[in-house]
């Protein structure tokens, strides 16, 4: 003769178990309630800045490479952009884009780095270019833009 059991069966160890998994999930629920602090937020919340999105530029294109740095050296941080032909950084808080390099390097634009090279206080970018994706042998440019004394106007490239 077969007998069917239930599974798991119901021992006195089955029913600690369960016990064990309502206290588990409970706790765990206390947990979470004292960490949420009843305002909507958790306290690691409050300390994270709270970000907005907000379009810059919406027709730069493919942007290969971006920075953040003051570069009118007014105390707000700008943002820096490139795609595949131009150089551009956009004027906190306006956001006002000048176009300081355009065409003036073999296509791609693909990487940038933003940094006082030539020592005149003034920030200049590294430029990496001429971008081939199938080509990692030859080719390629590394190149570096001066920034003149109106960081609006354009920039030289060295
Ligand atoms: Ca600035
Ligand atoms: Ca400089």
């Amino acid at each position: 003769m077969i007998t069917l059991q239930a599974w798991p069966p119901d021992t006195w160890m089955s029913k600690r178990s369960r016990l064990f998994g309502v206290l588990a999930i409970a706790l765990c629920a206390c947990s979470l309630a004292f960490l949420w602090n009843g305002a909507g937020a958790a306290p690691w919340q409050a300390a994270m800045p709270r970000l907005v999105e907000q379009v810059v530029d919406a027709n730069i294109g493919i942007g290969y490479g971006v920075a953040v740095a003051d570069i009118n050296r007014d105390g707000k941080a700008d943002i820096v952009a490139i795609n595949a032909t131009q150089v551009a950084w956009y004027e906190n808080p306006a956001w006002k884009k000048h176009v300081v390099m355009d065409g003036l390097t073999k296509k791609d634009n693909v990487c940038l780095a933003v940094h006082d090279i030539d020592g005149d206080g003034r920030l200049d970018l590294a430029l990496g270019a001429e971008w081939m994706p199938t080509n990692t042998e030859t080719g390629g440019s590394l190149r570096w833009l001066r920034q003149p004394e109106d960081a609006a106007k354009r920039w030289e490239l060295c």
